[in-house]
């Protein structure tokens, strides 16, 4: 299996987000994707290559236009502003609100997001920009006939919606990746997201269409971060109906619940008959995540890798979150080698 991972990630550093009634250095740093590049080359997986540049029109099939601007030009805006340090959103609109654009950064910071989790720094845009074609490079990859590949995503996407970033995420690389692969000709898509938190940006997007079938496991909205999306009785709309299927788990939930979970996503994508398979890989369902509350150990990876290689789909793995740094790598590499093992 070839990793797709681009240095320009690093680009993206020195952020911070809201912790604890506190300002502090953001969770999603840069030596999270580090540690994963290296524990991925010890393993000796496959090549790992550098993402090719695809231009923003696949970004553009799932992403507003206004979005997409206004991600590529807030820095420099901000800057016009004489402003330097990070820029952190923190205003947001109440329903009954205007859904009008405002003229000026801090207005445009929190038109386009719904939390304070998506710090913009000189570097970035560039860094947001890779990472999408990390996931399309993935897609590529599959299209000249690999089995599988590792999309090593940094920054994440899962939370991020057509026209909104939050939690870390601005472009939504799995969702960017699923239309990519449609767009290259398959009839069919599943996407399971194993992450510990919702992906809200991904069920969002593909909720009213039946030509992308999206599965969650996470820790429950009605406990946990995104908090406002990620029920069970969320199951699609319009031609979607039936097509999106959420398994939430209470905090503290270990892997012999959360596997039977993933047994019943396996089976729920089985019977949609995809042709090709996404999965947002976290690994902050991880026992040792500073903010997660799962307990999986680093060997149920292997077996959560397995199970994901018997539904027996051209697979492309692209990295969310996880931010036991320590451990990612361990975690992700187990993962990507339980699959190789069977695959
Ligand atoms: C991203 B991924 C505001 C942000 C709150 C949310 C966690 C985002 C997790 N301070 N943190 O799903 O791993
Ligand atoms: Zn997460």
């Amino acid at each position: 299996m070839k990793t797709i991972f681009s240095p320009r990630h690093h680009g993206h550093s020195g952020h911070v987000e809201l912790y604890d009634g506190q300002i502090v250095p953001a969770f999603e740093k840069p030596s999270r994707a580090e540690m994963i590049r290296s524990a991925v080359e010890a393993r000796d997986f496959g090549a790992i290559i550098p993402p090719r540049d695809h231009g923003l029109f696949p970004v553009l099939r799932v992403h507003d236009a206004d979005y997409v601007g206004f991600l590529s030009s807030a820095w420099d805006l901000w800057l016009a502003e004489g402003r330097s340090n990070p820029a952190l959103p923190s205003f947001w609109r109440a329903p009954g609100m205007r859904r009008k654009e405002p003229q000026t950064i801090d207005g445009k910071l929190g038109h386009f997001s719904f939390d304070a989790g998506c710090c913009l720094v000189a570097g970035s845009w560039d860094a947001i920009r890779s990472s999408a074609d990390v996931a399309l490079t993935g897609v590529d990859l599959l299209g000249e006939g690999e089995k599988s590949a590792f999309a090593l995503c940094r920054p994440p996407g899962h939370h991020a919606h057509a026209g909104t970033m939050g939690g870390y995420c601005y472009i939504n690389n799995a969702s960017v990746a699923a239309q990519a692969l449609r767009d290259q000709g398959a009839g069919r898509v599943a996407i399971l997201d194993i992450d510990y938190h919702h992906g809200n940006g991904t069920q969002s997007i593909f909720y009213a269409r039946a030509d992308v079938v999206v599965c969650n496991i996470h820790s429950h909205p009605s406990h946990e971060y995104p908090y406002f999306l990620g029920y069970e009785d969320e199951t699609g709309t319009g031609a979607g109906e039936g097509c999106n299927a959420n398994f939430p788990l209470p905090w503290g939930t270990g892997f012999e619940t959360w596997s039977s979970a993933l047994d019943d996503a396996c089976r729920r994508i089985e019977a949609w008959r995809p042709e090709a398979l996404v999965v947002s890989l976290g690994v902050d369902t991880y026992k040792g995540d500073p903010i997660s509350r799962f307990r999986l150990d680093s060997r149920n990876y292997l077996a959560i890798g397995a199970r994901i290689a018997r539904l027996a789909l051209p697979t492309l793995f692209v990295m969310e979150g996880g931010y036991a740094v320590e451990a990612i790598g361990v975690n992700v590499a187990n993962t990507l080698q339980g699959f190789i093992e069977i695959a």
